[in-house]
């Protein structure tokens, strides 16, 4: 008999939650690697809206295919964020439906569970204790973003029995030994031999693609390094290999995880891009992370609208000069009207380009995000607030630490962007509402 594992993505907690092509794409890349090791493998994914009990509201017709709105369970408001004027909620499977199909899968022999978002960790905990409800003897190992960044709350407070930090593919063989006392032969393989497992699905409408993995940057809010260190993006020819291979499936819509995949671009996407015209393929890709505005050359605009690129999102954090460079200074404000330029004339509408914009970072007053919004839309792109999440380890931790009237160092529930844990004395949520409308406005 195969040895068996169980793969769970859990719930979101939060106060809002929206699909944007959200994927466990984590586990998707374990399961290739255990299929190959031998496992049996199986997936229950609190948040796949197409599964047959999800309960998730239909989709709007002008959403492009993996967005949607997911179930809503209201949940009553965590103490420590008394004060906040939103519900809070549960996103997702609703628990029923997971209980079933828990009980469902024939007792594994190990279960894996993912984590996102630092501040999703009670979905995270919710699903560790009904699981072992169901399978008490199975040894349940818990890795990702959240077991990554405050791995010592993870250990301390998960009820996991094991909880790993960092890319799960080179240890696996370890866990599995120490486990199960099985010794896997397959040596542990570089990331990129293995493919997103997407056979756990019974229905997709769209295909994650990851064409690189880590960041050459090192932007001070961001945890990329701690996640996945060092930078190596894929070979074309592999990466081709998998879009066609998803053709075959039937797939047309594409969504990038990379988090930087303007890097290079002469010798990486310009090439795929390229190689996607000659071929007459159809696709549609989606870059829901935001992409470098400055690497936005005429060519490269003109090559993503033909390769069929209809979600562009730019990653502007701030177009005042002081709050830029103190982020690294990777964009001037020229430099940012030339992409959008750019982007406009090979085709894309203001709907279709948005830009992110930081708000909510140590020290900040809010309101001077009201100008960059101002300038964003001057060059018919679209504002997208993107609320600062102070996390572990990053550049800014310690400002964040100084600035923020919170214990975010001993909780992560206060990493919520929705809670502006940085929030200066000023902060209103009045002026929250006005600096989203005005967001919102054009
Ligand atoms: C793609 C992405 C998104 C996408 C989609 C996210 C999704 N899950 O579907 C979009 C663009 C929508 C997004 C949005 C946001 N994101 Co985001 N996102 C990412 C990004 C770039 C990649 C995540 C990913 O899928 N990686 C690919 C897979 C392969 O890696 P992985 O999941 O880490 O899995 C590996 C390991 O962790 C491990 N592993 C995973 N599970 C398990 C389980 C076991 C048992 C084991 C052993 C190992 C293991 O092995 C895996 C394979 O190596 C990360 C940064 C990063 N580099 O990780 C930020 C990141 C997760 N996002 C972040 C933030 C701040 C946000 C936003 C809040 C931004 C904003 N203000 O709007 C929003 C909120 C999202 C929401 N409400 O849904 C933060 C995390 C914040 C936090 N407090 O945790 C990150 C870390 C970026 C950062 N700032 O440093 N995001």
């Amino acid at each position: 008999m195969s040895p068996s594992a169980l793969l769970i993505n859990p719930w979101i907690y939060d106060f809002a939650a929206y699909d944007l092509w959200s994927t466990p794409l984590g586990l998707l890349y374990l399961s290739d690697w255990l299929r190959k090791a031998g496992f049996d493998v199986k997936l229950v994914d609190c948040l796949d809206r197409l599964h047959p009990n999800s309960q998730a509201p239909a989709g709007r017709k002008n959403h492009p295919p993996g967005s949607g709105q997911y179930y809503r369970r209201p949940l009553p408001l965590p103490d420590l964020y008394k004060g906040i004027p939103r519900q809070y909620a549960c996103y997702g499977l609703p628990e029923d439906a997971f209980l079933v199909d828990i009980r469902a899968v024939p007792t594994p022999d190990l279960i894996l569970v993912t984590s996102a978002m630092t501040y999703w960790y009670p979905g995270v905990f919710r699903a560790i204790e009904l699981i072992r409800s169901v399978h008490r003897e199975v040894p349940i190992i818990l890795g990702g973003t959240y077991a990554t960044l405050c791995h010592d709350h993870a250990k301390a407070n998960s009820g996991a029995d094991m909880v790993i930090a960092g890319p799960g593919e080179a240890v696996l063989p370890d866990i599995i030994r120490d486990t199960l006392g099985l010794d896997i032969s397959i040596p542990a393989s570089p990331w990129y031999t293995c493919r997103p497992d997407l056979s756990l699905y019974p229905k997709l409408e769209f295909a994650p693609l990851m064409t690189s993995r880590g960041c050459p940057g090192r932007c001070p809010y961001c945890a990329s390094q701690q996640l996945h260190p060092g930078f190596f993006q894929r070979p074309v020819d592999d990466v081709l290999a998998e879009i066609e291979n998803r053709i075959a499936m039937g797939i047309q819509h594409f969504a990038f995880f990379d988090d930087a995949l303007l890097t290079n671009a002469e010798k990486h996407l310009i090439p795929i891009l390229e190689t996607i015209i000659l071929q007459k393929w159809t696709t549609f890709f989606h870059a829901p992370n935001g992409m470098h505005v400055g690497r936005i050359s005429r060519d490269l605009a003109d090559l993503m609208y033909r390769s069929g690129f209809r979600t562009i999102r730019l990653g502007v954090e701030s177009l005042i000069p002081e709050r830029q460079n103190e982020l690294g200074a990777k964009l001037e404000i020229e430099q940012f009207q030339t992409a959008a330029e750019n982007l406009h004339s090979a085709g894309f509408e203001y709907n279709q380009i948005g830009a992110y914009i930081l708000y909510g970072l140590p020290g900040q007053d809010i309101r001077e995000v009201l100008k960059t919004c101002q300038m964003v839309k001057q060059a018919s792109v679209r504002p997208y607030l993107a609320e600062y999440s102070p996390l572990p380890g990053t550049a800014l931790w310690p400002d964040a630490l100084e600035h923020s009237p919170f214990d975010i160092a001993s909780e992560p529930l206060y990493h919520n962007n929705t809670f502006f844990p940085c929030r200066t004395p000023e902060f209103t949520w009045d002026l929250v509402w006005q600096i989203k409308r005005e967001a919102l406005d054009r």
